[in-house]
């Protein structure tokens, strides 16, 4: 029986899940949770993640939430083909660094942002705290421009790209509702040509948020 994927279009968590699937070639069923409907707040939802967010994945009777987790879990669960976590123990502990200084930094002012501009009505926001907020993203973003050499952020494609992509990218995103937000042009040159190397992915479309697709 096929693995059930759990996700809601446009958060950074379930594209990351969505491309570590892709890349694994793992086969498994998407059901895609609607936020305004308040599927996630479904009892059966709840049951498998609570707290009522995506991505959550169902694999046989074995159900798992936390994006970074997934990852590791579909790692060593499917352990033939190409991999999350190349190269040696030092290389891997690199990769899982970057994953949660993702998560800790990166996305943590991805957050701040989203907040101020996506979950607040535009005649409510605040400036400063927007300005602020992109100054964060903007000074994490420096950071991991100083720490990609290659094509990719750990040597090899990996776990820490399919993590940090959709961060940035929703943060790009967010240029659509507040159009003098200029992220883009504040990216580095060595990131924005990695972002096109992940947007060159085979897969890489098949995952572009579809609400995005429809409104581009
Ligand atoms: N740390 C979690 C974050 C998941 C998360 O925040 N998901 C958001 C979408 S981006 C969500 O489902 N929010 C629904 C809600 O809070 O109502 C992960 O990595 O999986």
């Amino acid at each position: 029986m096929a693995l059930t994927f759990y996700y809601g279009s446009g958060s950074p968590y379930a594209w990351r899940v969505w491309l570590a699937l892709e890349h694994k070639g793992i086969a498994y069923e998407m059901k895609t949770v609607s936020f305004s409907a308040g599927d996630l707040a479904k009892p059966e939802y709840v049951a498998l993640n609570p707290r009522s967010k995506v991505p959550t994945i169902m694999d046989g009777d074995f159900s798992l939430y936390e994006s970074a987790a997934i990852l590791e879990y579909l790692e060593e669960q499917y352990s033939t083909g190409k991999v999350l976590f190349p190269g040696s123990v030092r290389q891997r502990a690199v990769l899982r660094r970057l994953v949660r200084e993702g998560d800790e930094y990166l996305a943590h002012a991805l957050e701040q942002l989203v907040d101020h501009i996506l979950f607040t009505k535009q005649e409510k926001w605040n400036l400063q705290e927007i300005a602020a907020g992109r100054e964060a993203f903007l000074k994490e973003l420096d950071t991991f421009e100083s720490y990609l050499h290659g094509d990719w952020f750990g040597g090899e494609l990996s776990a820490a790209d399919f993590t940090l992509y959709p961060i940035i990218a929703l943060c790009v995103r967010m240029e659509k509702k507040k159009t003098d937000l200029n992220i883009t042009g504040s990216i580095g040159p060595k990131i924005a040509a990695w972002m096109k190397r992940i947007e060159a992915l085979p897969y890489y479309d098949k995952t572009y948020p579809p609400h995005w697709k429809a409104k581009t």
